[in-house]
């Protein structure tokens, strides 16, 4: 097992392995492609577009009124909302965002960390950039 910049080959191959990349390169490009839009999210006057992913199961008490307060309070920073009825229970959410990264991660926390939802997910990327 070598070692590179304190990350322990073993790691990484376990990394890229579990995350489905065929090789160590693509894991890296990606990986440094994070480290970027993390340093670039730090910048207050950068503005960023993406999606919030989010899963949940729609009978959930509460869960469909709290989701939708959410959403307008935040609706300067929401472009469009698309729901998908996966089966009689579970529902797939796809919000397309825009706006300054850091409210982005504040508006994706609120909704990722409610009671209900199974899974969500944040992808955002730098307008200046793209
Ligand atoms: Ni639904």
């Amino acid at each position: 097992m070598w070692r590179w910049k304190g990350i322990y080959c073993g790691d990484l191959t376990a990394l890229y392995n579990k995350k489905g990349y065929v090789n160590r390169s693509e894991a890296i490009r990606d990986l440094v492609r994070d480290a970027l839009l993390r340093h670039v999210w730090d910048e207050d006057e950068q503005i960023a577009a993406g999606s919030i992913l989010l899963f949940y199961n729609h009978h959930r008490r509460n869960l469909m009124e709290e989701l939708t307060n959410i959403q307008h309070e935040m609706h300067d920073q929401i472009m469009a909302t698309t729901h998908f009825h996966l089966d009689n229970d579970h529902c797939l959410e796809m919000i397309i965002v825009k706006g300054k990264p850091n409210e982005i991660q504040r508006l994706s926390n609120q909704l990722t960390s409610l009671k209900g939802v199974d899974y969500g997910r944040l992808t955002l990327a730098p307008l200046n950039s793209i």
